[in-house]
């Protein structure tokens, strides 16, 4: 017997992090699989697919009363989340990132008549455990939110351990990785590399992310500046976050001639096809899909050997993997790199290979439907 779709509403930033974009992903590869889903946030998220059927899109207003000092979130999302649910008979409201959102969620779903009520799943992808959930002003709540949820999930084994340890959280955690299936690139590698100001014989080292400290750009930084002839490569940073606090480091070690940064870019794939080798220095990472997303275009990275990065790719294997906070290290992995086309192809393509058969849509996106699933019918 066919089953019907579900209607699916789903709670995440809308900023440029790996939860959204894989919130993002995740709505709008279930949309093709014919379900309804509706996302629930203060913005729309940045790279929610604008075509696709059966996506909408319900924007949280917030009020700031001068009796607040801080504007609260958590309050006017979970009456939209239960606004959403009743409108539009939701199966399933899916929370990523657990601070607010699966606080939200359940305050949504206990608001509303039992008959009408969602089953909460909640996502958790990183900093929202082993950032916050160290924080005492914030850890019972999470592990409160995450306990009343029908279901809870992590992107990585590592984070599953990390929130039973940290949080003490009993509930059982399912292990469901990230995934990633490339659009389509708008512009040529070539087109890209000249806007960059690539030249042919240099390499493009990329680095993505949002910059927070815990992905030491510092550390980042240091290392190219360890490199010797610097005429090799140019280093592309896609910065989803300020790259203004690291612009005086730049100076300081004589790498401006040597690092392009780009802001809010539309496509990314248009940047990871046009990549030679990735770098990630980060001091914590549940997943790191940004490795993922260059994977998927066989590039290779020297990333830090930290949190759930192993899962992704593998030591000599499919990357190059170093200690944290290292720049020497990070420094002699690129340095490996520049000097061996043979070894950026093997590693490049054992990583599109895994990414391809691990981390696919086609993977992972089923292992979600299942859950729902699972969860309605134990409801
Ligand atoms: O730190 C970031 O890059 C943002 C953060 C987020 O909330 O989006 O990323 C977390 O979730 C990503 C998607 O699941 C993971 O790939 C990142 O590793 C994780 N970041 C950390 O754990 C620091």
């Amino acid at each position: 017997m066919e089953e019907r779709p579900l209607r699916i509403g789903i709670v995440c930033y809308p900023s440029v992090g790996g939860s959204g974009i894989l919130a993002s992903g995740l709505g709008d590869e279930l949309a093709a699989r014919g379900h309804e889903v509706h996302f629930i946030s203060y913005e729309r998220p940045v790279r929610l697919n604008p075509e696709q059927d059966r996506v909408y899109f319900h924007p949280v207003e917030i009020n700031s009363y001068e009796l607040f000092k801080y504007p609260d979130y958590t309050l006017p999302l979970s009456v939209k989340l239960a606004e959403v649910s009743q409108a539009f008979e939701l199966d399933v409201i899916h929370a990523h990132y657990a601070v607010p959102h699966a606080t939200a969620a359940i305050l949504a779903r206990e608001m509303l008549p039992p008959a009408h009520r969602p089953v909460v799943v909640t996502t958790l992808h990183g900093t929202d455990t082993t950032l916050l959930g160290r924080d005492p002003g914030y850890a019972p709540a999470i592990r409160f939110a995450l306990e009343a949820s029908d279901a809870i999930t992590a992107v990585s084994e590592f984070l599953r351990q990390e929130t039973h340890r940290l949080l003490g959280v009993a509930k059982d955690i399912q292990v469901i990785h990230n995934f990633f299936d490339p659009r389509k690139a708008v512009r040529s590698r070539e087109a890209v590399r000249q806007e960059l100001g690539v030249a042919e014989e240099q390499k493009l080292i990329l680095h993505l992310s949002n910059l927070r400290p815990i992905k030491r750009v510092d550390v980042m930084l240091n290392a190219l500046a360890k490199l010797k002839d610097r005429d090799r490569f140019k280093v592309v940073v896609l910065a989803g976050g300020s790259f203004a606090p690291y612009q005086g480091l730049v100076r300081q070690l004589s790498l401006s001639d040597s690092v392009v940064v780009r802001e809010s870019v539309a496509v990314v794939e248009d940047y990871l096809q046009a990549a030679d080798i990735g770098v990630f220095t980060s001091d914590s990472e549940s997943f790191c899909l940004s490795i993922l997303e260059l994977a998927s275009f066989a590039c290779p990275c020297v990333s830090t050997l930290v949190g759930g990065i192993p899962e992704v790719v593998q030591d000599n294997e499919s990357a190059l993997l170093v200690p944290a906070g290292n720049s020497e290290a990070v420094a002699a992995g690129i340095d490996r790199l520049l000097n061996d086309s043979a070894l950026v192809q093997r590693l490049g393509s054992a990583a599109q290979t895994r990414a391809h058969d691990l981390f696919s849509t086609a993977r992972i996106v089923p292992q979600y439907e299942a859950l729902y699933r699972r969860v309605l019918a134990e409801r």
